[in-house]
């Protein structure tokens, strides 16, 4: 499955980020938040179709989690654009102003720019630092998906406000973090 997918676990639904891998083993990022409610996840929501298990998850603090690919689910380096697909090969601090796009499970594919970096958000479990803060709407179970420039890895959708039909304003967590974090790379 590819970054933007839905992925199912603990009765949740959140998006899948991007595919990683540390040279043996494949693995996804998604929000921390999402790794804390679920050990199993599954590409469907009756729960039965299982892709991984999570490794390791930060929030708050952070906003993000490691999970492991389960045998024999396809893994590609891309972001699933709901009809087409992004092909990634890297990744990237944003920068102030940049053009992004990013994919998730409820509100497919929206676009804006970035506002800020290393933004504070404060939600109800704990504060979370040097978030990408952006005007990309998103809603809820988008968590985790991909903020992505063409082919360049970004952040993983962490939290904000409004929604796609009104506006919204959605924070980031950088994607380079859990990258150095974990030892993994795009792949
Ligand atoms: N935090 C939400 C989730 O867990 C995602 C979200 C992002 C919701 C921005 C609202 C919002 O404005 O899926």
């Amino acid at each position: 499955i590819a970054g933007g997918d839905a992925i199912y676990g603990g009765g949740y639904r959140c998006s899948l980020g991007f595919n990683v891998t540390d040279g043996s083993s494949a693995y996804f990022l998604t929000a921390g938040h999402c790794g804390n409610v679920a050990s199993t996840w599954y590409s469907d929501s009756g729960q039965s179709t299982e892709v991984g298990t999570t490794q390791d998850s930060q929030f708050p603090d952070n906003d993000f989690a490691l999970v492991k690919y389960a045998d024999g689910v396809d893994h590609p380096s891309e972001v699933d654009l709901y009809g087409s697909s992004q092909p990634i090969t890297q990744a990237a601090d944003a920068q102030v102003g940049e053009n992004v796009q990013r994919s998730g499970s409820t509100t497919q594919v929206q676009g804006g720019s970035v506002e800020a970096l290393d933004a504070t958000v404060n939600y109800q479990e704990g504060t979370v630092n040097g978030l990408i803060q952006t005007n990309v709407c998103a809603e809820g179970g988008d968590s985790g998906g991909p903020l992505f420039d063409g082919s360049t890895a970004l952040g993983l959708t962490s939290g904000g406000s409004g929604d796609c039909s009104s506006g919204g304003e959605t924070f980031f967590q950088p994607v380079t973090e859990p990258l150095s974090t974990y030892g993994v790379q795009i792949g």
